[in-house]
């Protein structure tokens, strides 16, 4: 965690690089509405749909009709024109021929659904939707931190969901654990606090926890440490774990909004402009340092979206060039990126092990599984499991 978290700290005393909070983005700005940018947008909209396409490479499951294409020309957030699929296809061609051996995975709360946990936005399911039950006046309250030095129950209702131990990695944990496997996951961003990456053995020298974890507690005011696993007992038993220094509230090192992030975060200034190939996957890109993130990966650099509908750079008509987007369910969509790539049977078989492992770990008793982490590295990276191969 960073150790520089201080609200009252002006951050003067440091290069003004060296502190990014994250903060929530605004939607309004983005959505063609009235006024200017949306006159231009529509214009941009309307002749792209009239060009030719082939540029584009977006695809997804289901064949959208006419009637949905004019829709995506108007709001970009349907399934997206089908017919001009093989963006999945195209990149996974780049990596079996050897092209894509730093590959950045940027990730949000969408990798973690199908292991149960809710993401934010998807409405219906997402926690936004749910808010009753955390009796919060705001969705963003929940990681308010004000908010949480008055009432903290509200993100403790939370965190009982997500403190990790009652969920496990699904498939698309472990396609980001076979990228390093194979030797080709240059780095995996994700903004995250479930701690399944982790536990499906994507080690910590390969993981950056943007907006922190439960790993470890702390006094939200002074920032003093607090054994992790007496503040997960406590809110757990519907207790408040308070700083044994000046008696305020522990939280767990989940970043908050206005709050700095990690340090390790800042590890992106050398990856990104070093991938050549871009992972999104999850996240609907309206968290800041997070959503522009993703534009500072060098222009001639493939971008994939994988995602339910297009977000963040991926709303635009036409796409950059060399941006594919693939639009569905994600966990279909890995595996049917996986089977392309030839690695579904692998990614089974260590799903399968690492299964075994935490079963023989935990045995009889309730808890988490200890992590696995990959003993292989890129260098490591056989003849035979390399896909170049
Ligand atoms: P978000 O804003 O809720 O966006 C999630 C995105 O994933 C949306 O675009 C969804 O359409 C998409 N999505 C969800 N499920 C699927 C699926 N099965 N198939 C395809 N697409 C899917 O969440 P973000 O991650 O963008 O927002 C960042 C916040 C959410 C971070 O600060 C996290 O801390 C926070 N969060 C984390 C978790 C977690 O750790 N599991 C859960 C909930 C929220």
């Amino acid at each position: 965690m960073s150790g520089s978290k201080s609200k009252e700290d002006d951050g003067s005393s440091r290069p003004a690089v060296a502190r990014i909070t994250r903060s929530s983005r605004s939607t309004e700005s983005r959505d063609s509405g009235p006024g200017q940018y949306g006159k231009q947008r529509k214009k941009q909209l309307h002749s792209a749909l009239t060009q030719d396409l082939s540029q584009m490479s977006v695809s997804g499951q289901g064949s959208p009709t006419p009637s949905e294409g004019k829709q995506l020309g108007q709001r970009h957030d349907g399934p997206a024109l089908g017919k001009c699929g093989g963006g999945l296809a195209s990149v996974a061609r780049r990596m079996k021929i050897g092209r894509c051996r730093n590959i950045v995975v940027v990730a949000g709360a969408g990798i973690s659904t199908p292991s149960g946990i809710p993401d934010f936005r998807t409405p219906g399911t997402g926690l936004y939707a749910n808010l009753e039950a955390f009796n919060i006046p705001y969705p963003e309250a929940i990681f308010n931190v004000d908010y949480f030095s008055n009432d903290p129950q509200p993100f403790f209702s939370l965190a009982k969901v997500l403190y990790p131990g009652s969920h496990r990695p699904n498939y698309i944990h472990f396609f980001i654990r076979m990228l390093h496997h194979k030797g080709l996951l240059l780095r995996m961003y994700t903004q995250n606090i479930d701690g399944l990456e982790k536990l499906c053995g994507i080690p910590d020298d390969k993981l950056v926890e943007g907006h922190g974890s439960f790993a470890t507690a702390s006094c939200h005011l002074c920032y003093t440490p607090y054994p992790s696993e007496e503040a997960k007992r406590a809110i757990m038993s519907g207790d408040i774990p308070t700083c044994t220094f000046c008696a305020a509230t522990v939280k767990p090192d989940v970043v908050f909004f206005g709050e700095d992030l990690p340090q390790k975060y800042f590890l992106h200034t050398k990856d990104f402009p070093k991938a050549d190939l871009l992972i999104i996957m999850g996240t609907s890109l309206q968290i800041e340092p997070f959503a522009s993130l993703v534009n500072t990966v060098r222009a001639t650099v493939p971008r994939l979206l994988l995602n339910r509908h297009p977000v963040g750079p991926f709303q635009r008509i036409p796409l950059r060039r060399g941006d594919h987007m693939e639009l569905g369910d994600l966990e279909n969509t890995v595996r049917k990126f996986a089977e392309m790539l030839g690695w579904h049977d692998d990614i089974v078989e260590l799903m399968k092990s690492q299964e075994q492992q935490c079963i023989a770990t935990v045995g009889g008793r309730s808890g988490t599984c200890s992590e696995e982490s990959d003993s292989e590295t890129d260098s490591k990276c056989s003849a035979s499991s390399c896909p170049s191969n």
